[in-house]
Order: C-alpha cells, then sequence, then structure tokens
C-alpha cells in the first residue's frame, strides 16, 4: 500500500456536490485516510472571468501503481463531466497527483510530485491540514515552510456542515 495525497478542484457546476462525489470515487480506489477542509479560492492562470474554485486534499492508502491511478482519477474527471480544450480553463472536476508516497517520477503523462503543488497556496493550505511537515521528496521543503512562503492571499476556509470533518493522521 502506498500512500498518496491527491487534489480536488471545481468550479463550474455545482463544485460542492461534485467534491462529494469525488470522495466517493477515491474511496473506491483505496483507504481514504484523511480530507482536508474545503476552501474557496481565487482561480490561477487560465482565462479571465473564471468562477471561484473550491479546493480540498485527500489522502488515500492505495494498491494502485501509479499510472493506473492516474487513469483511475482521470476516469472520476470524466464521470464529472469534464472536458479538455484549454489548459487551466475552469472546470467541473480536476483531481491531482500531488504526491505518491515518496516517489519522483517523470513521463510523458505523470509527473511526482505534481510540479506545481509546492508553490500553489490552493494546494498547500489543504494539504497542510493532513501534512504540514510531509518534506517534498526532491527539495525537503516541508508543506509548512512552503505556505509560508507562498502566503494564503485568494484562500479561505469555507465552511460547510456537511464536508466531512479534517482528519489528520
Ligand atoms: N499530469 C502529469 N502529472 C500529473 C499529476 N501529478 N497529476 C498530466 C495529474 N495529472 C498529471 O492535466 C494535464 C495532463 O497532466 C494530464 O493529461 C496528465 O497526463 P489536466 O488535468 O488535463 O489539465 P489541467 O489541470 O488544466 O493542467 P494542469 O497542468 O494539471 O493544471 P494545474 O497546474 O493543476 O492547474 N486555481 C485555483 N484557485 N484552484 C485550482 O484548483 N487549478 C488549476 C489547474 C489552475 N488554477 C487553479 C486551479
Ligand atoms: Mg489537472
Amino acid at each position: 500500500m502506498t500512500l498518496a495525497y491527491i487534489a480536488l478542484g471545481a468550479n463550474l457546476g455545482d463544485p460542492l456536490a461534485t467534491l462529494h462525489a469525488a470522495l466517493g470515487g477515491l474511496a473506491g480506489l483505496g483507504e481514504l485516510q484523511a480530507v482536508s477542509r474545503l476552501y474557496r479560492t481565487a482561480p490561477v492562470g487560465g482565462p479571465p472571468g473564471q468562477p471561484d474554485y473550491l479546493n480540498a486534499v485527500a489522502a488515500l492508502e492505495t494498491r494502485l501503481a501509479p499510472l493506473a491511478l492516474l487513469d483511475a482519477l482521470q476516469a472520476l474527471e470524466a464521470q464529472a463531466g469534464r472536458t479538455r480544450t484549454v489548459r487551466w480553463e475552469a472546470r467541473t472536476l480536476d483531481l491531482d497527483l500531488l504526491l505518491y508516497g515518496g516517489e519522483v517520477l517523470a513521463s510523458e503523462r505523470l509527473s511526482v510530485p505534481h510540479p506545481r503543488a509546492w508553490e500553489r497556496a490552493f494546494v498547500l493550505a489543504p494539504l497542510a491540514d493532513l501534512a504540514p511537515d510531509l518534506a517534498h521528496p526532491v527539495s525537503g521543503e516541508t508543506v509548512r515552510q512552503a505556505l509560508a512562503r507562498a502566503g494564503t492571499a485568494g484562500v479561505t476556509a469555507a465552511l460547510q456542515s456537511n464536508w466531512p470533518e479534517c482528519r489528520t493522521e
């Protein structure tokens, strides 16, 4: 079993319902260990005028190999009605594999750690809920340190009574 961290993002359709469904889908890929708080975040990059995102991070113990996990994440995106045309455009569901244990992988389809994870508050704030002292497998910088560097502008915890309570490991 490997502990993987997966970022969830949505800013089209009904993002909250989509993220709930995505958690259900992730639970089918292994053992869901923990789910971060839910965050409302200003869009970073992409075409102007996009709605705000809802973002979260989940910790999943899985037996799936990295590419099989990516396939499964992309199947969940497709189930949520995701289409791909413009990079960083608004999307019903984005599931990014942030970390797969301490592995470092670089292929055409999959880079792990996710290349932009340690730069982005919309990833780091929810990841810090789960694993603030987790170190980047290459740079060694912890999530807490990266979040202090990135700052939290545009990222606010969004209280939702029916979102799973944040559990740390
Ligand atoms: N890919 C390579 N490595 C990975 C990985 N670790 N996890 C490949 C997932 N996919 C990975 O991704 C493009 C290709 O990356 C995939 O086919 C896969 O083989 P995509 O999901 O189709 O497209 P994308 O998400 O638009 O591109 P990308 O580069 O993943 O975008 P980012 O960097 O993840 O940014 N602002 C806010 N506030 N919140 C957000 O969630 N998300 C993005 C997407 C931009 N701005 C945002 C948010
Ligand atoms: Mg993506």
